[in-house]
């Protein structure tokens, strides 16, 4: 397949052996990353990581076999970019314009330690279709939002919102939204959480305080913490691994996975088996609120470690 105009505009900001940029699936412009420790892939389309690998270990990160590359519909896995809202809006996409959008490359670098650099640039035009978007507010068009990626043993992700106003706040809500690849979602515990209130999306949104100190998935899970800052590890005998992820500026952490209820066209039937997310962000009362000229600062960093024995009860 030639290259196409979208490909040829990123040719420039290849580095030999390190960054290259080619048409993916559906055609769509993919930036491929290869470091000394690892291998990325990212999409222009929602500027969405869909490929993580450390050289000795299985991929990090679940990708839907079924999974659409066709501009204006997400891509199933990876890591969705859920911005300016997150969750269902009337009229307009679930999570956001962000990841249905093609966002622009700006710019690559190679650091010395051999991690590769990624700064995407989310297109003002993105709040508009011809007239404001239906889910959209006025005051996000002016919103500059930018996304960068370090690929190195870990995966990190930062996304850098700047309110450019002089007079207005501006409130909105961001995550990353986390596809992460396990063995079988009967192996797994996810730790972190204890202590912590959620609002379980399957309880009729009540309140629940969390006292386990590992969480396991025997059905439908869809749980928003709130207030909850600090590291998740998702550990996987059947694997032998334990990820660990890390984050700042999130005050919010959704525990997700469709179990065999919530038939999604673009996952298949078995694919709840292979796939945890786990969403590091700022949705419900903890949206971030930025006063004039400020900008906020949604990070992750995200990688795997041999499994903490001690660790599965
Ligand atoms: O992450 C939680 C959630 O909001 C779930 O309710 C589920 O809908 C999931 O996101 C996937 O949403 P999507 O719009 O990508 O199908």
């Amino acid at each position: 397949m030639g290259d196409s105009d979208a490909v040829k505009r990123l040719r420039p900001l290849e580095i030999d052996g390190v960054i290259q940029c080619e048409p993916g699936e559906g055609g769509l412009p993919k930036v491929s990353v290869t470091t000394p420790l690892s291998r990325a892939e990212v999409y222009l389309h929602g500027a969405q990581v869909t490929l993580f690998k450390t050289a000795e270990e299985p991929p990090l990160l679940f990708l839907s076999e079924r999974s659409r590359f066709v501009t204006g519909t997400p891509i199933r896995g990876g890591i969705p970019i859920c911005y300016p809202w997150f969750g269902p809006r009337s009229g307009d996409v679930s999570h956001g314009y962000a990841r249905i959008t093609e966002w622009e490359l700006a710019a690559t670098r190679m650091h010395p330690d051999g991690t590769a650099g990624l700064r995407f640039v989310l297109p003002e035009a993105a709040a508009n279709q011809g007239g404001i978007r239906a889910g959209a507010r006025e005051e996000w068009t002016s919103l500059k939002a930018e996304l960068y990626v370090s690929v190195s043993d870990r995966l990190e992700l930062e996304l850098v919102v700047t309110n450019p106003s002089e007079s207005q706040n501006v409130a909105l809500e961001n995550c990353f939204h986390t596809y992460f690849a396990i063995s079988d979602i009967s192996e797994i515990a996810i730790e972190g959480l204890q202590g912590t209130q959620y609002r379980d999306r399957l309880q009729h949104d009540q309140l629940i305080k969390d006292s386990d100190r590992q969480i396991r998935i025997n059905s439908q899970t869809d749980r928003t913490y709130l207030d909850a800052s600090g590291p998740v590890h998702i550990h996987d005998p059947g694997l032998k691994r334990t990820i660990a992820i890390e984050k700042a500026g999130s005050a919010s952490t959704v525990v997700w996975n469709p179990w065999t209820t919530q038939i999604l066209s673009d996952l298949g039937p078995e694919e709840y088996r292979r796939l945890i997310c786990v969403e590091s962000g700022n949705v419900e009362k903890n949206q971030v609120v930025l006063a004039p000229g400020q900008s906020s600062t949604l990070k992750v960093s995200m990688g795997s470690l041999p499994l903490v024995q001690a660790s599965v009860a």
